[in-house]
């Protein structure tokens, strides 16, 4: 049976990385079979062209994942294919929690012949041959011989073929470019960004996160061989096609346990698996120097931290009293002493959230060292205990918000300010952090590293400038370009004649930290 595997787009912004879960099933997929893969991101298609593709490769079962808010999406794909007769199997953390929705047992209509619950590593086989034999069941649930939960021990591991995979779809330097920088230096014709995991589960239960209800409290890990092994496959592809990779730790929290990170980290280092990698961390866990030490000498580049919010009082109500805002500004030198920077996450429309919550964040934020601030709203995802809370308390304003994905959007009423203000600080949020002043400031911040570093945040404050001002298609792309001409001058020009030794600034510089994220991030 010929088997695709599709991830929708939302249809607003792009993802930058391929989805695990679509070459983990492909892993575990019983043998005999082919598994296609399609992410919308990288292969943008509409109803039309997937219903023609299923027919034209005549596939037998097609598997979709998705997050909340490319769920609307999936299910006008996923309708379009059980149009042609073929059987759509849905997965992921939404239909998980909404897996009447999807079965049309809640009286709309029905998107999925089968869903597959929670963590799918075990049933997945058990889907593959029930359609292969023509008998799928409506839902598949990861539970033992007694009925009860059950989720996968990470011990067993696939080895997923890196190797082998057709990652085409998945390369971020543009087309044109590709030949050129494929000669040069380190060889820069392919750039990928691979998600790894080396553990699942988080148990710190923050009130808007889907994490701990999903993964469960319990903490599993992989083994360390099994991860240094996957690394030093990437390692290797990128070496044979002259590219780069980079690795996206996609852990929840990748040093929940820390003396296992380190171990894990040592054991990078000496096998020499260092490839460059992002992770997320809370920031409880950055207090010990020997992490960061490890986590810089195997290749650690940007911790992504769910700051949230600088008001304790926020983040007690959000069941993240373990953050503590006092500590974010030594946290952060920890890790730019090492040149490790952060992706620091916030949250607007708190409980506690008044008007002017963005300019109070990057006042904190504008003291530390430069990094990726991103800002969102609070979101109520379906299954949280925020969701429940809200509901119960009558405060959700779309309770079914993803019926209809609008970036950047509320779903519920914040109690101390309007939807529309928390609306304009997340918007004031941005453009403060991603003007071309602020982009200036963060690149002077760092005038004492090497020219890289510079390059670097610059181009990183670019990219993620994308999240909120989205940059599709060339025009956009020169327009920042011409707005940023000093930054970019200043840096060519180093780069081609060198530089005289400038000091750092002296005091803090306004505006070049920012501030967030949203509707759960995780870590
Ligand atoms: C990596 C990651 C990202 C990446 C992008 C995704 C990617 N390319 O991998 C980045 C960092 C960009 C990102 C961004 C966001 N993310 Co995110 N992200 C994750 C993270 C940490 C890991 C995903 C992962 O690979 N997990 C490991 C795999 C193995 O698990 P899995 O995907 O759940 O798959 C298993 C099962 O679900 C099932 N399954 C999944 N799909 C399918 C399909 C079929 C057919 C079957 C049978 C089974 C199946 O089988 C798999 C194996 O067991 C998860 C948290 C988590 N631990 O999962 C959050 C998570 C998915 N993200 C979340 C959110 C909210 C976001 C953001 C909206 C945050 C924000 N406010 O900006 C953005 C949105 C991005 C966008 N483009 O719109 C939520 C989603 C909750 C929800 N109900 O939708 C999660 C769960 C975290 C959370 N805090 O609650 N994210
Ligand atoms: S937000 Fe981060 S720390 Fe909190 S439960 Fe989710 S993964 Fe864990």
């Amino acid at each position: 049976m010929k088997i695709l595997l599709y991830n929708p787009d939302n249809g607003v912004t792009r993802n930058f990385m391929p989805h695990l879960w679509m070459f983990l099933l492909q892993a575990l997929t019983p043998a005999g079979h082919e598994v296609l893969l399609i992410d919308g991101n990288a292969q943008p298609m509409d109803e039309a062209q997937i219903a023609e593709y299923v027919r034209v490769q005549k596939i037998g079962l097609v598997g979709i994942g998705a997050m909340t808010r490319m769920i609307a999406k999936a299910y006008r794909m996923a309708d379009a294919i059980r149009a042609t007769g073929v059987p759509v199997v849905m997965g992921g953390p939404h239909v998980t929690e909404m897996a009447d929705e999807a079965l049309g047992r809640d009286g709309g209509p029905r998107h999925a012949d089968a869903v597959a619950l929670g963590e799918a590593d075990e049933t997945w086989p058990h889907i593959v041959n029930d359609a292969a034999e023509g008998k799928l069941k409506e839902v598949y649930a990861p539970v033992d011989v007694f009925g009860q939960e059950r989720k996968p021990s990470l011990q067993d591991y696939p080895a997923i073929p890196w190797q082998s995979i057709d990652l085409d779809q998945f390369n971020l330097i543009p087309g044109a470019a590709r030949g050129m920088l494929q000669k040069i230096g380190e060889g820069w014709g392919t750039f990928r960004i691979v998600p790894v995991e080396s553990g699942r589960g988080c148990p710190y239960g923050c009130e808007f996160c889907t994490v701990t209800g999903f993964f469960g409290d319990s903490i599993r890990f992989r083994t360390n061989k099994s991860v240094v092994n996957e690394l030093l496959a990437l390692k290797a592809r990128a070496r044979t096609e002259k590219g780069q990779m980079a690795v996206f730790f996609i852990d929840d929290n990748f040093a929940i346990s820390v003396k296992r990170t380190k171990s894990l980290l040592r054991d990078i280092i000496a096998a020499g698996a260092q490839v460059h990698w992002v992770a997320q961390i809370s920031a409880n866990l950055l207090r010990d120097e020997e992490l960061i030490d490890l986590i810089a000498a195997s290749g650690g580049k940007w911790i992504f931290i769910g700051m949230e919010s600088v008001d304790p009082a926020n983040l007690k109500d959000m069941n993240k009293g373990f953050n503590k805002p006092g500590e974010y500004a030594a946290v952060l030198e920890r890790l730019a002493k090492r040149n490790v920077y952060a992706i620091t996450s916030f949250i607007f429309g708190m409980d506690n959230d008044t008007t002017g919550v963005a300019e109070r964040t990057l006042e904190q934020v504008r003291t530390w060292p430069p990094g990726l601030p991103i800002f969102g709203l609070l979101t109520p995802l379906p299954g949280t205990p925020l969701y429940k809370r809200l509901q119960t308390s009558d405060r959700l304003t779309r309770p079914k918000h993803w019926q209809e994905f609008i970036p950047f959007a509320m779903a519920h009423s914040p109690l101390k300010m309007t939807i529309e203000e928390a609306h304009d600080e997340v918007k004031y949020g941005w453009a403060h952090c991603y003007s071309p002043e602020a982009l200036a400031l963060a690149v002077q911040s760092l005038n004492d590293q090497p020219l890289g570093y510079r390059v670097n945040i610059f181009l990183a404050r670019l990219c993620f400038r994308g999240i909120y001002f989205p940059m599709l298609g060339k025009f956009a792309w020169l327009k920042v370009i011409a707005q940023n001409r000093k930054t970019i001058f200043v840096l060519v020009k180093e780069a081609v004649f060198g530089r005289k030794k400038r000091p750092r600034p002296a005091a803090p510089e306004p505006a070049y930290g920012e501030a967030g994220t949203a509707e759960a991030s995780g870590d």
